[in-house]
């Protein structure tokens, strides 16, 4: 039989357009989806990303041999709170009332009431969804007063920001109240005070500000608690709702000050507390992989390992311990300089995802959103998600749907403004705008007024080139502006 040339060449191309075209996961095949945030974990300690680490990670690293590693991915700010409300809402958080520094235990609500968050938006897709862990985004309305109370419910809160399901604590396991909420209210009243515990680096018992504690808080004991919370709801999910998809996002709080290790990690790396913190956060990740596989639904589970800064890790303790907690970036957590958020950052999608696969591709936390909306089919309204971009294609393996990110807005514990292009990275002042002194310097007569550094060629920002290349100042000022004054980047 004769077939036409140019019938099969259409036909070629219509099976490519179908191939290259990622349609979005529909009802019963959507995936289940496991965020797990780790708090204050650096680029250089997981095996999979420093060959040279002082601390065996053999969970994550499997997680990065069976799926995606990404060596570019950044967090939108380089402290918590920031980085969390970039995280759930796709949207970059200086855009909010917070424009610099964290929230602590009695800070009002910061996820505005009509905001979506992924959760909200996963719910309307079926998802039975939960934040297990460290929230650190505040409760209650901000109009109705200063600081929360505790004795009236948490509301807003998780629960009313897209979670069925809410079990952590209100801030970091440094920051008071002690207490562990359930949905919108304390498992315990606040019956009692605890003094500050200042040791924390020599000595070990970690750090803590002073405050109130319920009854049968022990810091010690957080992670773990947390850890049977989140593998108690895998289970359940799997016995009474086995036919929807389930959203889990278990913000885990460590490898943050204090750094309390239980008794099989403690002494289990060269590390000291922190080395040995970072190996039982590992151990986390293992026991919830394990569960997943156990119950015979990994395979279609996207998992996504990150964490929401570097890690607090000074010149002193590389000196020390010979583990550079940041690799060889620059700076550490609060810093405008890499070290202070660019991240780990890994997903695993066995069923759809391409596995063993290392990528440069330029991602921020707040691009989780945009690709789990196109993931589900979910098209992005205006006033949604505008600092997100999909990176669906990139685990797919196929053609872009929607524009890819090309640039990103970094931003410092300080307030600090750094924006990346290329490989192209400009800081808006002198100095590091975070933990690393000096924070800010002023600039010299006819001396650079900021930072440019080519991270192709120099990515431990070691050369400011702001007065060689006065056009690519000029042009990527301009493009910070931009995003700054339309309240978008997408
Ligand atoms: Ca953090």
């Amino acid at each position: 039989m004769q077939v036409n040339p140019a019938v099969t060449a259409l036909v070629a191309t219509f099976y490519c357009f179908l191939l290259s075209t990622p349609p979005a996961v529909r009802g019963a095949e959507r995936p289940n989806i496991v965020l797990i945030l780790a708090d204050d974990l650096g680029y250089g300690d997981p095996g999979c990303y420093n060959p040279d680490s002082k601390i065996p990670t053999p969970n994550i690293d499997r997680l990065a041999a069976e799926g995606i590693r990404f060596t570019d991915a950044h967090t939108p700010s380089a402290v918590c709170t920031p980085t969390r409300y970039g995280l759930l809402t796709g949207r970059y958080c200086w855009r909010t009332r917070l424009k610099r520094g964290v929230l602590i235990g009695s800070s009002r609500a910061l996820i505005e009431p009509d905001r979506s968050t992924i959760a909200a938006l996963l719910q309307k897709y079926g998802y039975r969804t939960a934040a297990i862990g460290k929230w650190h985004l505040g409760f209650q309305d901000p109009e109705q007063g200063r600081q929360v109370d505790y004795d009236l419910p948490l509301r807003p809160g998780p629960v009313t920001q897209g979670f069925d399901y809410f079990f952590g604590i209100p801030a970091s396991l440094d920051m008071e109240p002690y207490v562990f909420v359930r949905n919108d209210t304390p498992v315990e009243p606040l019956l009692g005070r605890i003094a500050a515990s200042k040791m924390r680096r020599r000595g070990g018992g970690g750090f803590w500000r002073a405050g109130r504690i319920s009854p049968s808080f022990r810091h010690e004991d957080c992670l773990p608690r947390l850890t049977r919370e989140a593998l108690w709801f895998i289970q359940d999910h799997q016995a009474n709702y086995p036919d929807r998809p389930f959203f889990l996002y278990f913000a885990l709080t460590a490898p943050h000050t204090p750094w309390m290790p239980i008794e099989p990690f403690r002494g289990a790396t060269p590390v000291g507390y922190y080395g040995d913190f970072v190996a039982q956060v590992d151990w986390v990740v293992g026991l919830i992989t394990a569960e997943l596989d156990r119950l015979g639904i990994a395979h279609n589970t996207l998992v996504i390992f990150t964490s929401d800064n570097g890690a607090h890790w000074l010149p002193s303790d590389i000196q020390r311990y010979g583990h550079r907690a940041n690799g060889p970036l620059r700076g550490q957590k609060a810093d405008i300089h890499e070290g202070g958020h660019r991240v780990p950052f890994i997903v695993r999608w066995p069923a759809r995802a391409r596995a063993g696969a290392v990528t440069g591709r330029l991602v921020c936390l707040t691009d989780v959103y945009a690709t789990l909306a196109e993931l589900v089919g979910h098209e992005l309204a205006e006033n949604e998600a505008e600092d997100s971009y999909s990176f669906l294609d990139e685990l797919l393996g196929s053609k872009p749907q929607q524009p890819v990110r090309s640039a990103i807005v970094h931003h410092s514990g300080s307030g600090m403004f750094a924006i990346r292009k290329g490989p192209w990275k400009l800081i808006l002042g002198l100095g590091s705008g975070g933990f690393t002194p000096p924070r800010r310097l002023e600039p010299t007569p006819g001396g650079p007024k900021g930072q440019l550094y080519n991270l192709a060629e120099d990515p431990a920002e070691t050369r400011n080139l702001w007065l060689e290349k006065p056009d690519v100042v000029s042009e990527l000022t301009q493009l910070l502006e931009r995003y700054r004054a339309s309240g978008r980047s997408r």
